[in-house]
């Protein structure tokens, strides 16, 4: 399929990255601790001629209230403007108006000037750092997009590698979608493990999305004609029923109907293809957001393409997507107005914030307390978010980030920071991918897919990648951080769908301990060294900095419920013990009277064999996969009580099998 161009991708395998920023970075004057401390951060990386200031209350009520422009009212600013030849300051944020909730962020404080883009940044930083009405001083950096190349797939070149069961939905590419399903199939990939995905098929059992959950995908453009996204696109109803070029709404934003362009310099209008601004052919849009949007929530079970995590069930019934788009042709979003995309998420009813970007590596701070006391904009707009219950299932917002794909022993900021869930990315392998971050800051694994080299042929063959939507009416394959990502907010979402149903309102923290806590292992295949084409992987340092594990939506799913899991190996007779595994391993029941399987699970999971014997159950699934059976216990004596005999109560027991492969490598190495 394609050649050896993706080489550069998957090349950040063999470079050793290190986590420790170059020290030459500190650059500021430590003569004046005061000034240089208003530095949020250097202008490495910086969008030139523009500058981020945080000016006092006193400073702001007077900026807000003067006409801006080039002139703000505080004289001393004033001098600064004059003396750069600054052509423009206003807030930096888009504040029609400024509400309360603006001004207990401190939105309100915070400005932008822009200035002729030759001026040296640092001397005008510096100048307005020295003035006392200016607190922090913040350089608009640009941020980075991961961003893989991606091909519309031949699906008759593809059908070839279809699975033998059915799948799930009538979603034609489904099958192919080895990243919720996983066969085992070795024409998606030659070394594809059965159970290496997100185990989302029996999930859909329970829940399969709803309506009033809504994904902010921050990202490129999502093309919101695609047919198999624009029945779950959010909608601003007003500006959907609106007039052309007017803002209908009122909200600062013209036709924002699916979402907004954030980027500078472009009309507002979501774009997804358009080629690039700089003439570099690797600058043009590829697609991203309309990838990474397809994997949170395509349209399932509409006899089209393919299916999405919390796609519904092709009854209008998925979560809904907002398009808030930070990249465009080869421009990327510098945190002035990536933080408000952010906030506009947080506005516009979003509770979960997909983040498939980071920072620039030479820009990435070190530890949590560096991103801390950066306490730029961006910040500010994410604490807004978190902080915003926009859906009743949850207090608050979630947000879930990309690790990187620097190959680096720690994760890209800000995903790394503790309170925002980094995400990990696995091959059809179950192993690491050749480009994901991993260690500290890494919270779990999902897939990300990887390349392999075919030798017959000497080509690099995408079906071990992550199938999504593209532009266009297409689909294709995408590798990365970035596209695990979605899985982990197709999830979430899922998590907080069937929250709805069953009337639960989860904490934050709730939240992240279920999706970080309903994992299948993956460290134990984590030994010895994989050859991969590009050289050796030692996967020994990988063990145990890959999260708590790959996610599993099933049991996402059944914490949710209550419903305690079991995992059993796929092709070996597994003994349960009941009063072991159910109510802290403190119970005392003398038997167990009989299992209930039903047929789809019997199916599924492939039990041939099952039999109760006193207070355990024997049973062996030959099939990867998810599913929940009912034991009848009593409680309470040997039999039970009724009519003339004297005994216990019945009770049924719920228990979730999660079937897996033995994770030893099958002689791979
Ligand atoms: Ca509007
Ligand atoms: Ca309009
Ligand atoms: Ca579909």
């Amino acid at each position: 399929m394609n050649k050896v161009k993706f080489l550069m991708f998957a090349l950040a395998a063999t470079i050793a990255v290190s986590c420790v920023n170059d020290p030459t970075s500190e650059q500021h004057s430590k003569t004046d601790a005061v000034i240089a401390n208003k530095f949020v951060n250097t202008s490495q990386s910086a969008l030139p001629g523009s500058l981020l200031i945080y000016v006092d209350e006193e400073s702001a009520d007077v900026l807000g209230a003067s006409e801006r422009g080039t002139r703000s009212g505080v004289s001393s600013i004033d001098d600064v403007v004059a003396t750069i030849g600054a052509t423009a300051l206003d807030y930096a944020l888009n504040m029609p108006v400024v509400t309360d909730v603006d001004r207990e962020y401190g939105f309100h404080r915070w400005f932008e000037v822009r200035f002729p883009e030759d001026a040296n940044i640092d001397e005008v930083a510096m100048q307005f750092a020295q003035l006392k009405e200016v607190q922090r001083v913040e350089f608009n950096t640009l941020l980075v997009q991961p961003k893989p190349q991606a091909h519309v797939v031949d699906m008759d070149a593809l059908a070839a590698a279809t699975r033998a069961d059915a799948p799930y939905f009538n979603d034609p590419m489904l099958e192919l979608q080895w990243h919720y399903k996983n066969t085992g199939n070795k024409k998606i990939h030659p070394e594809a493990l059965e159970g290496a995905d997100i185990n989302v098929e029996p999930a859909w059992d329970y829940v399969k999305g709803n309506r009033d959950i809504i994904v902010a995908i921050v990202d490129e453009g999502v093309d919101y004609r695609h047919p198999d996204l624009k029945d779950n696109m959010w909608t601003n109803d007003k500006e959907l029923n609106g007039a052309e070029g007017v803002d209908d709404d009122g909200n600062g934003y013209v036709d924002d109907i699916y979402g907004y362009n954030f980027v500078p310099g472009t009309n507002g209008k979501l774009t997804w293809d358009e080629k690039s601004v700089t003439g570099d052919p690797n600058d043009d849009d590829v697609g991203h957001g309309t990838h990474v949007a397809g994997t949170v929530a395509a349209v399932n079970n509409n006899g089209i393409g393919v299916a999405g995590v919390a796609g519904g069930s092709g009854n209008g019934d998925g979560v809904r997507l907002m398009s808030c788009q930070i990249f465009s042709a080869g421009r990327n979003a510098p945190l002035s107005t990536n933080a408000d995309a952010i906030r506009y998420a947080a506005n516009h009813g979003a509770c979960i914030l997909q983040c498939s970007w980071g920072y620039p590596k030479e820009y990435n701070p070190q530890n949590d307390d560096e991103y801390e006391q950066q306490r730029g904009l961006q910040q500010d707009a994410i604490r807004l978010f978190i902080n915003t219950k926009n859906c009743a299932a949850l207090d608050g917002g979630i947000v879930i980030f990309a690790a990187g794909n620097d190959a680096m022993a720690c994760s890209s900021y800000p995903a790394a920071y503790n309170e925002f869930i980094s995400v990990t990315a696995y091959a059809p392998n179950g192993l690491p991918t050749t480009y994901t971050n991993y260690g500290p800051g890494c919270n779990v694994a999902a897939p990300g897919g990887d390349y392999y080299a075919n030798l017959s042929t000497m080509q690099w063959e995408e079906s071990g990648l992550v199938l999504s939507t593209l532009p266009n009416n297409t689909y294709g394959y995408m590798p990365g951080t970035s596209m695990a990502c979605p899985h982990v907010s197709g999830i979430a979402a899922l998590v907080l769908s069937h929250a709805l149903e069953l009337g639960k309102t989860l904490s934050l923290s709730q939240l992240k301990t279920i999706l970080l806590t309903s994992v299948n292992d993956i460290d134990s295949r984590l030994t010895g060294t994989y050859e991969t084409i590009l050289g050796k992987m030692n996967l020994n340092s990988y063990k145990g900095k890959m999260g708590t594990g790959t996610i599993d939506a099933y049991r996402a799913i059944m914490a949710l419920r209550g419903t305690t899991c079991y995992a059993a190996e796929v092709g070996k007779e597994v003994e349960i013990d009941i009063n072991k595994l159910v109510g802290d391993g403190n119970l005392s029941m003398k038997v167990l009277k009989s299992v209930e399987i039903p047929a789809d699970v019997a199916t599924r999971l492939g039990i041939t064999d099952s039999a109760v014997f006193g207070n355990k159950l024997y049973l062996t699934c030959t099939k990867a996969g998810g599913g929940v059976i009912t034991m009848h216990a009593v409680a309470g004596g040997d039999s039970v009580g009724g009519g003339s005999t004297m005994g216990g109560m019945d009770i049924a027991i719920e228990l979730a099998i999660i079937a897996r492969p033995n994770n030893d490598r099958e002689g791979w190495l």
